[in-house]
């Protein structure tokens, strides 16, 4: 395949940091308008009275490069007054929101309150930053994830993430709430010739976006592959590393993805090393680490020669 000539359409799905790093990468790498983006919303919850997204911010702020390569999350260049001014007040101030950031917040408000809906909401704030890639948050309606927890009971997503750094031991994950994906996301999955599950934390950023309603009918038709978030044993990123043997029942490793997605998967992508031993899924092993933007871009280049040999095995056979 040549740099930037694959005529597919490919979907990813994605979470905040890894995926969003990844999704980057893939945009980079594939023509323009090429590439959908389903992005998480089980993240999402209302903070300072305005509903923040922040896997759709993460994803839409890394691939419009304006985003704190640093964190992964946020804007570059961020300040934080707003947030000084509500500690003062001793309001709420685990949550990190920075003052440009808002823009993006109260912009989403004001859409939402006219009407709008998440998709469209999104896609007027996309083409505003110049990002190079459709984004699709996986479902008009909200839904949130919770995570119950030996210590300290049920907490909401952000609560047990960054209000108690995913210290509390996970028992469950669940969803409350079940909407279905939008139509544009049926309709992207439906025309997709690929879909590539980014390095995210499947239990909480792709679990929530294939339990949709439409979704797993929608995946029938593409190749789907998904990029390993663990390597070797170890989390690239968060506290998906002690999350594997607390709800899949075994240590992490790629191994543990590939049974978790099971018959969904054509093809997986890991880490050179971390090759897992499963039959029925082709296995890619490359340099997955993404330390810069050529990692990205270079990783999403194996990824999609990788998936160009089993989209032509499927079409030979
Ligand atoms: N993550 C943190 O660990 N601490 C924060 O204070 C924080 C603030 C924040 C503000 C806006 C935003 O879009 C994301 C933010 N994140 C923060 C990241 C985010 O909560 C998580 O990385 C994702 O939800 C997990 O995918």
């Amino acid at each position: 395949m040549n740099a930037r000539s694959a005529p597919r359409r490919v979907v990813a799905l994605s979470g905040g940091v890894g995926g969003a790093r990844f999704a980057y990468g893939l945009s980079r790498a594939l023509e323009p308008g090429a590439l959908t983006v389903i992005v998480n919303t089980g993240d999402d919850f209302t903070h300072w009275g305005l509903p923040i997204c922040p896997d759709l911010d993460t994803v839409m702020y890394t691939l419009a490069e304006l985003s704190d390569d640093e964190r992964g999350w946020g804007l570059k260049d961020e300040t934080f007054h707003a947030l000084e001014g509500v500690r003062r007040y001793g309001g709420e101030a685990w949550f990190m929101l920075g003052d440009r950031d808002l823009a993006t917040h109260l912009q989403r408000a004001q859409a939402l309150a006219a009407g709008d809906s998440l998709t469209q909401v999104t896609d007027t704030l996309c083409r505003a930053l110049g990002v190079p890639a459709r984004v699709l948050p996986m479902a008009d309606e909200p839904c949130r994830t919770m995570i119950d927890t030996e210590r300290d009971g049920t907490l909401p997503f952000q609560q047990w993430f960054v209000g108690r750094r995913a210290e509390p031991k996970v028992q469950k994950v669940w969803l409350d709430g079940d909407p279905p994906a939008s139509a544009a996301v049926v309709q992207a999955l439906a025309g997709a010739d690929l879909v590539i599950i980014g390095p995210s934390n499947p239990y909480v950023s792709i679990d929530p976006i294939l339990s949709r309603p439409g979704v797993r009918d929608a995946l029938r038709g593409p190749v789907v592959v998904a990029v390993s978030p663990i390597v070797g044993g170890r989390a690239v990123k968060g506290p998906l590393a002690e999350m594997i043997p607390a709800l899949g029942g075994e240590p992490a490793s790629a191994a543990a993805i590939a049974r978790h997605y099971g018959s969904l998967l054509a093809g997986i992508v890991v880490e050179h090393g971390d090759e897992p031993p499963i039959r029925g899924v082709s296995v890619l092993a490359c340099d997955s680490i993404m330390k810069n933007r050529e990692d990205r871009v270079r990783l999403a280049r194996d990824c999609l020669a990788f998936a160009d040999g089993l989209l032509a095995r499927r079409a030979n056979s």
